[in-house]
């Protein structure tokens, strides 16, 4: 899929209580976590996206996320329900934006979601069960898609996307956060365990946007013909947040 719009929304001061399953938030540095965004969004427009950019939102320390409160398809648009306490009501500022692309369908209690659960592929849609994403939001999302979907046990990491990512071609970049059985259709490039925080990394047009610093699967993604562009993304992962989850692409 061509992407030529994106949503993004800057960190505000509240970041610095983003949820984190360390509790490393308390050591993010906000300042440059503006930073790091900022290099971010150039990116994105280097790329000739459309950049929408929202104002921080201080209600919500997690808001920077913006991957979560939505799923977007080709056509239409799922606002999630996130179970997280804190984030409830962050795809409010979103949906307003939204509306004006996509028709829109709002999941309900007792079923949630988080978009980092959630990974197109051509092919089929992958969703993670996860701590954020139930049975219900699962059967959600089945009954309002057309494609093929495949249920994928999340464990050991935050969301689906924290442990792979579909980077086009039929190939997946796995870590062994996520079990290889589901990907027996797709040709695979594991990620070592040095380099965990890079299974998350960020097609966009087929430019593979990677966090900084990691060579092995940098080298691997540009052997199979794309291009890269490293990101430094140390203060979103103090909140466990990656590259995929600070952008809404459609
Ligand atoms: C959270 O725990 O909800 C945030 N601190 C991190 C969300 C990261 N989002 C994502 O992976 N899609």
């Amino acid at each position: 899929m061509k992407y030529l719009y994106v949503l993004v929304r800057p960190p505000g001061k509240s970041f610095l209580k983003a949820i984190s399953s360390k509790d490393q938030s308390k050591n993010i540095d906000l300042e440059k976590a503006l930073f790091q965004h900022r290099k971010y969004c150039e990116v994105l427009e280097n790329l000739g996206l459309t950049i929408i950019k929202l104002p921080a939102d201080e209600k919500f320390p997690d808001g920077c996320f913006v991957e979560d409160p939505f799923v977007i398809f080709k056509d239409s648009a799922l606002v999630t329900n996130l179970s997280a306490s804190s984030r409830k009501g962050e795809g409010e500022r979103i949906y307003k934006v939204i509306k004006h692309f996509k028709k829109i369908k709002k999941m309900s209690h007792p079923s949630t979601m988080d978009g980092g659960d959630v990974m197109l592929t051509p092919r089929k849609i992958f969703i993670g069960q996860s701590k954020r994403t139930n049975l219900q939001g699962i059967q959600q999302l089945e009954s309002i898609c057309n494609t093929e979907v495949e249920r994928v046990r999340v464990e050991r990491c935050l969301h689906l996307k924290t442990g792979v990512t579909y980077l086009g071609k039929d190939i997946v970049l796995l870590s062994n956060l996520i079990d290889e059985k589901y990907f027996k259709d797709f040709n695979i490039i594991h990620v070592p365990e040095e380099e965990i925080y890079a299974a998350n990394c960020l097609n966009i047009n087929d430019v593979v946007l990677i966090p900084k610093g990691c060579f092995y699967v940098r080298k691997h993604i540009q052997n199979i013909g794309f291009e890269t562009v490293e990101l430094e993304m140390s203060e979103f992962k103090k909140a466990d947040g990656g590259l995929t989850c600070l952008s809404l692409l459609f």
